[in-house]
């Protein structure tokens, strides 16, 4: 007898979490970065690691790509071999972080051929969105000042809607921009978009297209971060979670490894919100394996997502309003607190073979040969683009 309904299996089953493709590659920090045996050599070694993923957790359809770290001479054959892989390449990451001219600003520089350069990059994604068939242009800034009297916030802000404002244009049909928001670094003073309200007031004033992308390590520690996927939602405004996990700053370790609590607040706050499997809100990994492997790193974080899921559908609904009505704060904690407490995993890996999936997707893919495969025929594996 199961512990999972019905209702629940079969929201489990629509499932889908986007895997990124530098998850794959080399990373670490500014120390350094430990090159990991079997490292992608290109983009398309990044799919067929992402590809694996998904065949066994059957989690993961779908993979982002960031430019220019995964440029490619034809992206109609990268778009091929994502397909015969049994995936679809999703959100494409622009990068304006990496070139000397953007050391003050990009889309907010005060040289307008500065501006119109990073402009330019922006539509070169859209045209890559239009050959892979990606819905999302996702857009981190690292701008901002590092003292005070620097830079002038004010006039950045107006440039800044300025700039998005022409990226906005260029999207055609079902394509979107969705602005993500992080409160420091590389800036240490102050952000171009450090927060949740000044993305939604940039997307907001571009159009129903724009959309705001939580990234879940990007908050001050404390932040109530449950709280802005409520309000977000609530606004219809949530585009798209970068998920990981954080004990100090943007630590961009596995989800649900540092906070498996916090977690299950944010998707609760999703069911609630009514985002869950909504076509509306993307839902996608953003981390770095700086020491694990990097396969069963991405494997353990969707299963992370997919165990919070299912705990998250265990609570009492109206057991919790009725509780809340009626002021009863105890009950009210001891219906959510009951769901959270409640170990899915022997339900899930009963329900996976039921289906055709290992039961044990860390234990299938350790057995696959897979990883031993790639280590003896990989040389030279790419880095992801961070220290580079
Ligand atoms: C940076 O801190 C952000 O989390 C971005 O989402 C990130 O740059 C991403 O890894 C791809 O650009
Ligand atoms: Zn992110
Ligand atoms: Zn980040």
């Amino acid at each position: 007898m199961t512990i999972l309904s019905p209702d629940i299996l079969s929201t489990l089953e629509a499932q889908g979490i986007e895997l990124p493709s530098w998850a794959f590659g080399n990373s670490g920090t500014r120390f350094k970065v430990f090159a990991t045996p079997g490292t992608p050599r290109d983009p398309f070694e990044k799919i067929a690691d992402a590809a694996e993923v998904n065949r066994v957790t059957a989690l993961a359809p779908s993979v982002a790509l960031h430019i220019p770290w995964d440029k490619v001479g034809s992206y109609d054959d990268l778009r091929r071999h994502a397909e015969d892989l049994g995936v679809r390449l999703g959100t494409i990451n622009s990068n304006t972080f990496q070139d000397d001219d953007y050391k003050f600003g990009a889309l907010t520089h005060v040289d307008p051929k500065i501006r119109q350069k990073a402009i330019d990059h922006h539509f070169e994604c859209i045209d890559i969105m239009d050959a892979t068939g990606s819905r999302d242009l996702k857009i981190w800034l690292a701008e901002g000042s590092n003292y005070p009297g620097q830079a002038d916030m004010r006039a950045r802000q107006d440039r800044l809607h300025e700039s998005l404002a022409t990226i906005y244009e260029r999207l055609s049909g079902e394509q979107r921009l969705v602005l993500e928001y992080k409160f420091f670094e590389p800036a240490f003073y102050h952000t171009d978009v450090p927060d949740w309200g000044t993305s939604y007031a940039q997307v907001a004033a571009l159009g129903e297209r724009a959309m705001v992308c939580l990234d879940t390590g990007h908050h001050a520690p404390g932040t109530n971060i449950e709280f802005i996927v409520m309000q977000l939602l609530r606004l219809g405004k949530l585009g798209s979670f970068d998920f990981n996990s954080r004990f100090y700053a943007d630590d961009d370790l596995i989800v649900g490894a540092a906070d498996p609590f916090q977690l299950f607040r944010i998707i609760f706050e999703v069911i609630r919100g009514g985002g869950l499997n909504s076509p509306d809100v993307a839902f996608m990994l953003d981390q770095c394996h700086n020491i694990e492997k990097k396969i069963p790193g991405q494997i353990r974080s969707v299963l992370n997502v997919q165990e919070m899921t299912a705990r998250a559908l265990l609570v009492d609904r109206a057991a919790l309003a009725a509780a809340q009505e009626a002021g009863d704060v105890l009950a009210a904690n001891a219906v959510f607190m009951d769901a959270f407490y409640t170990d899915v995993r022997p339900a899930l890996a009963s329900w996976r073979e039921s289906r055709g999936l290992p039961a044990d997707p860390m234990a299938a893919y350790a057995a696959s040969g897979y990883q031993e495969r790639i280590e003896a025929d990989r040389v030279g594996g790419v880095q992801a683009g961070w220290g580079a």
